[in-house]
């Protein structure tokens, strides 16, 4: 059987479960933390800087949510289809999908780092920057949603896109600057691989460094 390694209240996590929940695909998860630091072995020996997610088949580790979301796709195709097979759609998705990884969920991360750092006196021109680049990739993805059909399928697009603008949102709120956004948003918070992703964190919300807003 897959296991997939993470933790519930990791975005890039997320992005697995969501693509593994779609597909029906049986796995077992596996929580990395404190609690379990024979999890957190097999995470640090598979990748360079030790990050999750990280799924395994056998004995086969494989690292990076795309990746993840690649395999799966290849391999254990469920009831969606994640990645289409014509070569020009798949490049578009993936392209998004590098939209998402880059200039959303990891353009946000210097925020979180900022917080970890000092949480009483974080740097505030490096917290406006970020609020700024994320606001140049919102006024994109808004007028990219002009054109994309916003459905309840679930694809990479969506794998990447939940996570990322459910964080995204707790840096730089959407608002109504946003609308095709801010319904986007809201309509993938409501597809129940996503939902169930935005429950199982919730726990944890506590922990989210520069404070988690009272929603969602
Ligand atoms: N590029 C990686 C990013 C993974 C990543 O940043 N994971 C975070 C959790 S969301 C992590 O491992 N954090 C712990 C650490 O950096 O040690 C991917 O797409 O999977």
């Amino acid at each position: 059987m897959l296991a997939l390694y993470g933790h519930p209240f990791s975005s890039y996590t997320w992005k697995a479960l969501i693509a593994l929940y779609a597909s029906e695909v049986e796995f077992e998860f596996r929580m990395v933390d404190a609690d379990h630091p024979e999890n957190c072995e097999v995470v640090q020996s598979a990748s360079p800087l030790g990050k999750f997610p990280v799924l395994a088949d056998g004995d086969n580790l494989i690292f990076e949510a795309s990746s993840i979301i690649e395999y799966l796709n290849s391999h254990y195709q469920g009831s969606e289809v994640l990645i289409p097979l014509d070569p020009n759609a798949a490049i578009a998705m993936r392209m998004l999908d590098r939209v998402f990884d880059n200039y959303v969920m990891n353009c946000m991360q210097p925020v979180v780092e900022e917080y970890i750092r000092n949480p009483a006196a974080p740097d505030q021109a490096r917290i406006a920057e970020v609020r700024d680049r994320l606001r140049r990739s919102y006024a994109w993805l808004e007028g990219w949603l002009e054109y994309y059909p916003a459905s309840g399928q679930i694809t990479l697009i969506e794998c990447a896109a939940a996570p990322s603008l459910f964080y995204a949102d707790w840096v730089e709120p959407i608002g109504d600057a946003f609308p095709r956004l801010a319904a986007w948003r809201a309509l993938l918070l409501s597809l129940p691989p996503v939902a169930r992703c935005v429950e199982d964190a919730r726990p944890y919300r506590a922990y989210f460094p520069p404070g988690a807003p009272d929603r969602d």
